[in-house]
């Protein structure tokens, strides 16, 4: 994909500076950028977006119809009102030469509806304001494109509910910075927010509210909808066999029995792997599932799964003997992943599992990706190294567990990866498909959800959008991200202070 976005005025002549007046401050940074300081005023009153004569898309658009009205609103935070109105009036007006953009017209060319999105975002960051409030944009150039192809955020619903508004708020977020899919880690061990239409006791009994802290099928439309309106895909993840303490409350019988000598002690452990009832539920669900989340990836999970309760059930025991994997757990962990993978690639979906799954088993679907999440801080090149020489596709989350905070700006080390730099060929290296910012829950909710993500996650976000050789400066990097956050307020979202400093438009 490519985005081209060019700004000018028939009656000036091409003037392109490399040392400008005044640096346009972009986040993330775009792959080639020629900017002047011939700048344009722009009017918010007479200002429209529409759609050019020869482009594919045309007004009717969905996602590009309701970005325009999204865009006048960030770009013109103080006509919001009139711009809707007039927007709305001008919008069946496509034509693009007669404008009354002050002397100018701006145009953007994209391969897809999602390039021109992330177009919209660039020009969005161009327009500023002067001390009296009158907007301006600069003669710019920019041709760009995404380093990665996923460029993703993990939210953890269990540990703690996020209310939707929290979610959706975050999608925006997302958006401003480039990210591209959300990675909901929906259920976990702590509670079971998703509201199964196949199997409503899975919320009513292992939400920690049955009412209030669950998400319904509307919920979850709302979710993905918003994401799609802002290029963002849903990647759903339903984690098993491992860290389900939270199903076993509304589906006895799918939990292990743990033992404690020859006796039920009356807790779980892991999904049991040894019945065939496990298996016929888990078709059902993720039946459900695949239809409900319609992006083509599905997260499966595999991590951390322990295998002492598994060790104490006479009942597994004897089926491991059975299938003859004699006291290799790890065996039994990957017959249960097996079965797992071919009912969802059964669905058509493509499987995104922990890493865990490629160590204990190196049978898994060639196109299964490794999500890279061990080896915290420096260990994960290893990782890479080794799982991608086996031919497999990586994402690379390791070093990117922003829940973990510190004094200081830790942001220098997110922005400092280099998910490319392992031993192994060029081949190698193109399996990294890219990268994800997760937060986990334990700590998190919705009262400092926003201002730990941000910026931090924006330092990860240049990380996999920018080329790495204009972007190995970090400290030229500081400013720039400074700006962004400062962005990022005047649009509502709870960013937290890099260093000392202030914003123009703080506090509003
Ligand atoms: N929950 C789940 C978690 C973690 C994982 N899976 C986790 C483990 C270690 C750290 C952070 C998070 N909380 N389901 C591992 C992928 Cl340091």
């Amino acid at each position: 994909m490519v985005t081209y976005f060019f700004f000018s005025s028939p009656t000036v002549s091409v003037c392109v500076c490399f040392s400008c007046h005044r640096t346009q401050m972009l986040w993330p940074l775009p792959q080639a950028f020629t900017s002047s300081t011939e700048r344009y005023p722009l009017n918010p009153q007479a200002f429209y977006f529409g759609y050019g004569r020869q482009s594919a898309a045309q007004q009717g658009c969905s996602v590009l119809d309701s970005a325009f009205r999204r865009y006048f609103s960030l770009i013109f935070p103080d006509y919001t009102d009139v711009g809707v109105d007039a927007l709305s009036n001008l919008l069946p007006v496509c034509v693009l030469d007669n404008l009354s953009v002050s002397a100018g017209q701006a145009s953007l060319k994209a391969e897809t509806v999602w390039g021109a999105l992330r177009g919209l975002e660039t020009f969005s960051q161009l327009v500023y304001q002067n001390d009296f409030g009158s907007y301006f944009i600069n003669k710019t150039e920019i041709e760009d494109f995404p380093r990665f192809q996923f460029r993703g955020i993990l939210l953890d619903t269990s540990r703690h509910y996020l209310p939707v508004q929290a979610i959706l708020k975050t999608l925006d977020a997302m958006a401003y910075s480039k990210f591209n899919v959300f990675h909901w880690h929906i259920v976990d061990d702590p509670s079971f927010p998703y509201q199964s239409s196949s199997f409503p006791d899975l919320s009513s009994k292992g939400a920690f509210h049955p009412m209030t802290h669950i998400y319904t099928q509307s919920d979850v439309r709302r979710v993905i909808s918003h994401a799609r309106l802002w290029g963002i895909r849903v990647l759903p993840e339903f984690d098993s066999p491992g860290h389900t303490t939270s199903w076993g409350k509304g589906q006895p019988g799918l939990l292990t029995p743990c033992y404690n000598g020859g006796t039920p002690s009356g807790t779980f452990g892991p999904v049991n792997p040894a019945l065939p009832s496990t298996y016929q539920f888990m078709a059902r669900l993720f039946k459900e599932v695949s239809s409900v989340f319609p992006d083509s990836y599905i997260h499966l999970g595999g991590d951390e799964v322990d295998f002492s309760c598994w060790k104490s059930n006479p009942d597994v025991r004897a089926f491991m003997q059975k299938m003859g994997f004699g006291s290799d757990f790890t065996k039994l962990e990957a017959f249960y992943m097996e079965n797992i993978v071919n009912i969802t690639s059964a669905l058509n979906k493509t499987s995104i599992v922990w890493q865990d799954v490629f160590d204990y088993h190196e049978r898994i679907p060639k196109d299964t990706v490794l999500h890279i999440w061990k080896g915290i801080p420096a260990k994960y090149q290893e990782e890479l190294s080794r799982i991608t020489k086996a031919g497999m596709r990586v994402l690379l989350a390791a070093p990117w567990y922003i829940n973990h905070i510190s004094y200081g700006q830790d942001w220098r080390n997110y922005y400092t990866v280099q998910p490319q730099n392992f031993s192994g060929t060029e081949e190698q290296k193109k399996l990294v498909i890219g990268g994800e910012v997760c937060m986990w829950g334990e700590y998190v909710d919705a009262t400092n959800l926003s201002p730990r993500l941000w910026p931090r996650a924006s330092a990860a976000a240049e990380r996999l959008w920018s080329d790495e050789k204009q972007t190995s400066n970090v400290d030229k990097a500081f400013p720039r991200l400074q700006d962004f956050r400062c962005k990022l307020l005047r649009r509502g979202i709870q960013a937290e202070p890099l260093y000392v400093g202030h914003c123009k438009h703080e506090y509003q």
